[in-house]
């Protein structure tokens, strides 16, 4: 889908030259994701936040047609590329995290909390080559780090509850929020994957919300909402505090934990769970190629009733 351009001043300090961001969004509809060119005017310098990488579960097809786009974009642009940013370790799409690093010199970056969503789903997934130490990147990111971009800078903030490794990047006035809300007349995310938190989800959302309200927010997924027929991934503290279905008005944070909690339990596991995780708990790496020299993605099997992987 079309993607969009925002040019916002982000410090407007006198007599220091004024700093220039830029936000290029790119929508993937086939998973309903957003990800994000960043860049500083100044130095053309970007980063990639989120980028997607296709693929057909049924074909076991991969294609890098999204992260080409943004590629271009950047040539485009004459922007080097000095990050790839995850907010999280998506659970319904690949990263072509891995795709791009191939390509430029950026390195791949993520929340630290990545290690426990190793642990977590290494075993399950019989992912066996997962270099120790979140090795599988560049960058393991805590709360209050801050990335160099050109002139600019990236501040991570830690906003775990949908899982272990959340974390969201504010540049200038803007904040990617990754999953943890999402369009104010849709909500937020789910919090019932291993690790997952709604309390936990409930307070990272009012450590983003307690910015100054006319901060933009643009978010990771998008899927629509009823009666809307348009995709949307930008809104501001200001909308989310006044509107946001789930937490708008002060809704308290007892409340939103039951809500979330009874949401979870109506919600289908994703159909990419199992090759995104594979995928993304490798920095978007695909696996090994097997004794054929093809490589392949496991499905752990299950009967009904069973728990499950
Ligand atoms: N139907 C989608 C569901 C994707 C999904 O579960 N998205 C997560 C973010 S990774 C979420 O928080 N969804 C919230 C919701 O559906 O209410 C799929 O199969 O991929
Ligand atoms: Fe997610």
């Amino acid at each position: 889908m079309t993607s969009e351009t925002v040019e916002r001043g982000a410090s407007g300090c006198s007599p220091a030259p004024l700093q220039s961001s830029r936000i290029q969004a790119f929508f993937d509809e086939a998973t309903n994701s957003v990800s994000y060119l960043v860049s500083d005017s100044a130095s053309r310098t970007a980063a990639v936040i989120d980028p997607v990488l296709g693929f057909d579960p049924v074909s076991g097809r991969v294609d890098g047609d999204a992260a080409e786009q943004i590629l271009k974009a950047a040539k485009d642009e004459n922007l080097a590329i000095a990050w790839i940013l995850e907010t999280h370790a998506h659970a319904d799409h690949l990263s072509a995290a891995d795709y791009l690093k191939q390509r430029t010199n950026a390195k791949v970056a993520v929340g630290a909390g990545i290690c426990r969503v190793q642990e977590e789903f290494g075993p399950r997934l019989d992912v066996d080559d997962i270099a120790p130490g979140g090795g599988d990147f560049d960058r393991l990111l805590e709360d209050g780090d801050t990335l160099p971009l050109g002139d600019m800078q990236i501040a991570v903030i830690a906003t775990p509850g949908h899982t272990p490794a959340c974390v969201s990047y504010k540049v200038g006035d803007a904040v990617f929020v990754g999953d943890t809300m999402f369009m104010p007349d849709y909500g937020t995310a789910r919090c019932d994957f291993p690790g997952g938190d709604a309390r936990q989800l409930y307070r990272s959302m009012h450590r983003i919300l307690a910015l100054p309200r006319e901060t933009r927010l643009f978010m990771c997924h998008d899927y629509k909402a009823p009666g809307r027929d348009r995709f949307a991934w930008e809104t501001t503290v200001g909308e989310q505090l006044d509107r946001n279905v789930h937490i708008g008005g002060g809704v308290g944070e007892d409340d939103y934990v039951a809500m979330r909690t009874m949401r979870d339990a109506t919600l289908k596991v994703p159909e990419l769970l199992y090759p995104a995780i594979q995928v993304n708990i490798r920095g978007g790496r695909l696996p090994p190629a097997g004794a054929s020299g093809r490589r392949y993605i496991k499905l752990p099997m299950s009967f009904a009733g069973d728990a499950g992987a």
